[in-house]
């Protein structure tokens, strides 16, 4: 993780460290049974050599195939690959029977262990942290409405410029992250502000592929969250903004119409605010 300050940062120090904190997360993950390897493993081998032969594959694209495929690895980037260019298509296989909640990717930037706070919170920011000042809240409830006590509702954001605390040097441990536990009614607000467009590191073996392919390094501003309870499936989300630059083509193929917030002005002061119910499928 980025935590020293760094005199002389890149943006692929952000996806360098998500290396890190990705490693921690899978050190007790369980191994994958012998014959389903076998059996996917096969498969996705053979749909890559579908592509050679298609495409009539040649050795210098081969070679710089692989040299690009040991550069991701240099640049601690394979969770930043995986979870802009695959991740959306594992979701959509593993939520598919869901009744409740919509959700999408996790992507790279998740940390356990934020503040926690009962109801509501003002994320922990930098004083005159900059963006316009965003009031969010809901309820998170059964599929049949009722609110749930004791459910947790994890978000973490970029800030209005686009970087994550933990994965860019120069911000707080936890900015612009935080947990809400909900009471008996269910209702969480959070206090933010509203987090700009996010562009993937150019600098790194990611941002190479998408330059040299030609597309665009581009996600819509978002805010995500997990959220969880007892004995309910947990979801991991994202939220988006009507209107928003790039919510039509996000790099990351994560927007759905579920998805996008249409926040409207406070009554009073500075700032704007939404609602957003989770219904959580039971487990
Ligand atoms: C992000 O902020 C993100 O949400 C995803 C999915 C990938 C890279 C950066
Ligand atoms: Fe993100």
């Amino acid at each position: 993780m980025t935590t020293t300050a760094d005199p002389n940062p890149t943006a692929a120090d952000s996806g360098r460290s998500a290396t890190a904190t990705f490693a921690k997360k899978e050190r007790d993950a369980a191994p994958v049974d012998s014959a389903r390897v076998d059996t996917v493993a096969r498969a996705a081998l053979a749909a890559l050599h579908d592509v050679i032969r298609e495409h009539e594959l040649t050795y210098a694209e081969y070679d710089a195939l692989k040299a690009w495929l040991i550069r991701v690895g240099e640049d601690g980037e394979w969770p930043l690959f995986l979870d802009v260019f695959v991740e959306h298509v594992v979701e959509e296989v593993g939520t598919a029977d869901r009744r409740g909640a919509v959700g999408t990717i996790e992507g790279p930037y998740h940390v356990p262990g934020a503040p926690e706070f009962a109801g509501e919170a003002t994320l922990p920011m930098r004083d005159g942290e900059p963006g316009t000042p965003l009031r969010f809240r809901g309820t998170v409830t059964d599929l049949d409405g009722n609110p749930i006590e004791g459910a947790t509702v994890d978000l973490w954001q970029a800030d209005a410029d686009g970087y994550y605390s933990q994965f860019a040097p120069g911000i707080p441990e936890w900015n612009l992250r935080g947990t809400i536990r909900t009471g008996s009614n269910g209702r969480y607000t959070f206090h933010t502000v509203q987090p700009a467009p996010y562009q993937i590191p150019t600098d790194g073996a990611t941002g190479a592929l998408i330059s040299a392919a030609g597309w665009h390094a581009w996600r819509p501003a978002h805010l995500h969250l997990k959220v969880s309870a007892p004995d309910r499936l947990p979801v991991t989300s994202q939220l988006y903004f009507d209107g928003g630059d790039h919510i039509a083509d996000d790099v990351a193929q994560a927007v759905k119409p579920a998805l996008i917030l249409r926040p409207t002005p406070v009554t009073s002061g500075r700032g704007v605010e939404v609602t957003y119910d989770f219904r959580l499928d039971p487990a």
